[in-house]
């Protein structure tokens, strides 16, 4: 044989595939039929391989396999179409089947900047063994402050005006509280990240809200020091951005930390030259962090002088703000995001 039989054959061998889908009304005769197909001519011709010219074997051997695979290609649609055929019709005899009812809904759009975000750095940290836990938006003075060595009348509490709920529980003011509960849940060695919600008490501007979101990190081990904790922060940022972003490192004062940090980036609405999101500073405060304080640790049952942590508070609102180039913070608890983020930049995160 040479090789223009056998693209006659091939191509007969095809046609055969088709007329025996064409002729199948199940699974079982589709099957059968498949393998009657791929038994014949085909098989043959690569058993008997040695027939062709020594230069032409390679081609031949990749014809055959190319065509063994597209016919083994369109017995699988055959099949998925049948399957699906199947299940409408059972579907169409059942007595609650109601062929007036519309068709189900297409999703369409896309996550929200602040969902999109988020789900972006749980997925960093997931792949480096955090897990991702919750936490309550209403919470306790203890988990909220105690816990936190921010003791009553301590200022630190001015810091963060607080709705208090009648029941003497608050909303939280942060996601800090996930700290203690992740402590007394898990225990040492641990990591873990907690997104949520917060609430605070404030005026409100183009960089501040009442409600806005956060994302708690959390890693304790034996022998965690600051240049972790910086690690861990350029790569979070890097990862956000796609490049390295300009930051600044100055100390910040937590009570639940020690020392503690506050990590600006430069604004991304103005490039760092000055505009009402940034307060014409330049600077936007997105990550303060800090080593758990060693009372922290103990609150959680964990023995300070055995393990040490570090801690970060990111501003995920801000962060969306500053990843988007969205100017004003309220336009993002809005609901009418129209304009301000393209779906397509919301890479991969299409729900459709
Ligand atoms: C805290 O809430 C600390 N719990 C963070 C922390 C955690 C520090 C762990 C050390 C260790 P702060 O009040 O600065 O800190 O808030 C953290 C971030 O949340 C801010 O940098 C900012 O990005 C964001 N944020 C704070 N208040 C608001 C607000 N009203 N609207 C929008 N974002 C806010």
């Amino acid at each position: 044989m040479n090789l223009e039989a056998l693209e006659q054959l091939l191509q007969d061998t095809k046609a055969n595939a088709e007329q025996a889908i064409a002729a199948a009304d199940s699974i079982d005769a589709l099957r059968s039929a498949e393998s009657k197909v791929l038994k014949g001519p085909l098989a043959d011709a690569l058993k008997n391989i040695k027939q062709f010219d020594a230069a032409d074997r390679g081609r031949a051997g990749q014809s055959i396999n190319a065509a063994k695979k597209d016919v083994q290609m369109l017995f699988a649609d055959a099949q998925t179409k049948l399957m699906s055929a199947d299940v409408a019709s059972e579907r169409k005899k059942s007595a609650d089947f109601d062929p007036t009812l519309p068709p189900p809904l297409k999703r369409r759009g896309a996550f929200h900047p602040v969902t999109a975000v988020q789900r972006e750095v749980e997925r960093l940290f997931r792949g480096l063994g955090f897990a991702v836990v919750g936490g309550p938006e209403m919470e306790t003075e203890f988990y909220n402050f105690e816990a936190l060595n921010i003791p009553e009348m301590h200022p630190a509490r001015d810091s963060q005006d607080t709705f208090w709920l009648t029941n003497g529980w608050l909303l939280r003011t942060h996601t800090s509280p996930c700290q203690v509960r992740a402590m007394q849940r898990f225990g040492p060695p641990m990591r873990v990240i907690a997104p949520g919600r917060c609430f605070r008490y404030e005026a409100i501007d183009a960089s501040h809200e009442n409600t806005f979101f956060q994302l708690e990190g959390l890693l304790i081990d034996k022998d965690i020091s600051i240049a972790h904790l910086i690690a861990f922060m350029k790569l979070l940022l890097r990862q956000v951005f796609q490049r390295d972003v300009e930051v600044r490192l100055r100390p910040g004062f937590f009570p639940f930390v020690e020392p503690g940090f506050e990590l600006d980036m430069s604004c991304a609405i103005c490039d760092g030259k000055g505009c009402p999101t940034c307060k014409r500073s330049g600077w936007v405060e997105i990550l303060p962090c800090g080593m758990v304080h060693p009372n922290v640790l103990r609150h959680g049952g964990i023995d300070p002088h055995e393990y040490t942590g570090f801690a970060f508070g990111l501003g995920l609102t801000r962060l969306a703000m500053m990843k988007y180039g969205v100017g004003d913070i309220r336009i993002l608890n809005s609901g009418d995001l129209r304009g301000i983020v393209h779906p397509d930049r919301l890479q991969g995160e299409r729900i459709a």
